[in-house]
């Protein structure tokens, strides 16, 4: 089963994120660990980069995005990407700002396989926009978040106010965002900004874990589910129910292992497994 790690190629190469890919599971690593990950503008075009590698990539079933070191991300890099952009004229500024939108939520929300976010450490202001924008997130008990731009004199965009009200409740994402206090990974956990918080020594190996339980699951089906659970959020229930109905039929049609059939008859007729409790045996294996 295990086939070991492998490291993709990049042209041009990464220099400030890694990539790995070990047993369908595609770790996107923030990888400027003495800047705490700090996200600066190439680290910004290699996270794309291995986002959008990792999404053709037939090898990988689940990304997890995670830090190099002791870190998740200390936030936006505020020398590269906000001091030095002071001076640059507006498309260079952009294109700048482009890339670190474009992976840290466009390409994550809307995203073809499931994506984890693994805080292992400090994470920091525009991290929380890539950590929301992650269908899981798992932290390290100790991991310490905060929302930072009150202390240092910004209003916290780059998305970062849209996801913390996304995923707290009202008071929490008030009092974070104008206290600018730190939290740990169990307060993170108890206020749902994360999914579940573990002692730091089990932290990837619990990922691990789960990124495998997604890895078995089928692919056509897991897409059109992760997808419905966003895009139902804003819509009517008449609307919801005639997109649900055309999404269910897409899946019906596209689906290459027909699941739907194999489920049936593996419940049904061979009474194999119990759906309530496990997922049907899948042909092309893991
Ligand atoms: N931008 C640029 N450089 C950074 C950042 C950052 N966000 N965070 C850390 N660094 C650099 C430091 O300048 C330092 O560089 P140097 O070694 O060349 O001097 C190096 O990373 C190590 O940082 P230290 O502060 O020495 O590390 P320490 O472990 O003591 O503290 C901590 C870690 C708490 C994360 C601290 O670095 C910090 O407060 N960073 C800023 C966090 C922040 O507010 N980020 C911005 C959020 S708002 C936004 O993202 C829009
Ligand atoms: C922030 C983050 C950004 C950005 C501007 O709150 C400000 C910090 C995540 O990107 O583009």
């Amino acid at each position: 089963m295990s086939q070991g790690i492998i490291t993709p190629e990049f042209d041009p190469p990464l220099t400030c994120a890694r990539a790995e890919i070990e047993n369908g599971v595609g770790w996107a690593i923030l990888n400027r660990p003495d800047k705490r990950n700090a996200m600066s503008p190439a680290l910004n075009d290699d996270m794309l980069a291995i986002l959008e590698a990792f999404e053709i990539d037939e090898r990988v079933k689940v990304v997890v995005i995670t830090g190099a070191g002791d870190t998740f991300s200390a936030g936006m890099d505020l020398k590269e990407f906000f001091r030095d952009l002071d001076h640059l004229p507006y498309n260079q500024k952009m294109r700048v700002k482009r890339s670190a939108w474009q992976w840290q939520w466009k390409t994550l929300l809307y995203y073809q396989k499931p994506t984890i976010a693994m805080v292992n450490g400090w994470c920091f202001g525009g991290a929380f926009t890539p950590l929301v924008a992650c269908d899981l997130a798992i932290a390290a008990d100790d991991a310490q978040f905060g929302l930072s731009e009150i202390n240092w004199g910004i209003i916290p965009g780059g998305q970062v106010t849209k996801a913390i009200t996304a995923t707290m409740a009202h008071r929490d994402a008030m009092f974070y965002a104008i206290t600018g206090e730190t939290f740990d990974g169990k307060k993170a956990s108890e206020m749902r900004l994360v999914n579940e918080s573990v002692p730091a020594e089990r932290l990837r190996e619990r990922t691990y874990e789960l990124a495998q339980q997604l890895a078995g699951k089928n692919p056509t089906v897991m897409r059109g589910t992760k997808m419905a659970v966003r895009m139902v959020q804003e819509m009517s229930w008449d609307v919801s129910d005639d997109y649900l109905m055309a999404k269910s039929s897409e899946a019906l049609f596209l689906d290459p292992e027909r699941g739907r059939q194999q489920g049936l008859k593996q419940f049904l007729d061979d009474k194999s497994y119990k759906p309530g409790l496990s997922g049907y045996a899948r042909e092309s294996g893991e």
